[in-house]
């Protein structure tokens, strides 16, 4: 499951009104911009090639997050339901530049919930965050779309403190590597996958796990030296950048780009 595109959304002048869930101060909507900038350059220097380069919408302050309102699952692109209100509207947007790219589209529909943050998706299973934003309903709905396509799925409940399962973790095709935090790694002791462990602290270092790769380019959050440290001792070529001002709005990385 090589992955070459991507689709991204510069961030809009509304940034600041992202939701989050503690106060970690303002949102630096220039700073947010020249970030956003340098993030792409680097994606297309891993070799990525963005494909959609959407523009923002500042009636929805959080849209530059384009992983929430989707799931991609081979030639199936998954329409999700945002449990923010807030939010609602991102996936017709999104759905409008994506579906020219996929065969088969489907929807996950009111009352189910699940946000793309909390789906991690590996060549066989999904792992599947039960969240505030993801609930039992939107699980099962996606568990019915995702299993005739051959892929297993598998629930884990995600600690109070966490938007989304991916700011935990996220999944490496061309390595075959699932980078995750401690807490996490027992989650995929069945898993197929290597498994690199990242320990993150509960500050500025908390996306530590949350990296981007291209074959053995890896992109990482500057704010986890750690990340970095670990993932060359297992010889990927890192490529740390500072999403400072995404984070503050609870962003990881991988919630900035869609790939297929
Ligand atoms: C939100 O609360 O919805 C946004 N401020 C952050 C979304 C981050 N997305 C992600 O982790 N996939």
């Amino acid at each position: 499951m090589s992955q070459n595109f991507a689709i991204v959304r510069t961030p809009g002048k509304t940034i600041n009104r992202g939701l989050r869930i503690f106060d970690r101060g303002e949102v630096d909507v220039d700073l947010a911009r020249e970030q956003h900038e340098k993030f792409c350059r680097v994606l297309k220097d891993i070799g990525y090639n963005i494909v959609v380069w959407m523009s923002s919408n500042d009636g929805l302050p959080d849209s530059v997050f384009v992983e929430d309102p989707a799931v991609i699952l081979g030639d199936t692109l998954v329409m999700t339901r945002l449990a923010r209100p807030e939010r609602r509207g991102e996936e017709k947007e999104l759905e409008k530049e994506l579906q020219m790219h996929f065969q088969n589209i489907q929807r996950i529909t009111d009352p189910g919930l699940v946000e793309g943050g909390d789906v991690l998706v590996t060549d066989d299973t999904l792992y599947i965050g039960l969240s505030k934003r993801t609930d039992i309903v939107g699980i099962n709905q996606l568990s019915r779309i995702a299993e005739p396509l051959g892929y297993n799925t598998k629930t884990i409940i995600l600690p109070d403190d966490r938007l989304h399962l991916k700011g935990e973790v996220t999944y490496h095709p061309d390595t075959n590597t699932i980078t995750t935090t401690p807490r996490l790694a027992p989650e995929f002791k069945n898993a197929q996958q290597r498994i690199i462990e990242i320990p993150v602290d509960d500050g500025l270092g908390r996306f530590g796990a949350n990296c981007i790769s291209k074959g053995n380019k890896i992109i990482t959050t500057s704010e986890c030296p750690m990340a970095e440290k670990i993932l060359s001792g297992y010889g990927y070529e890192v490529f740390p950048v500072d999403l400072s001002e995404f984070n503050k709005i609870d962003g990881a990385m991988s919630c900035l780009a869609k790939f297929f």
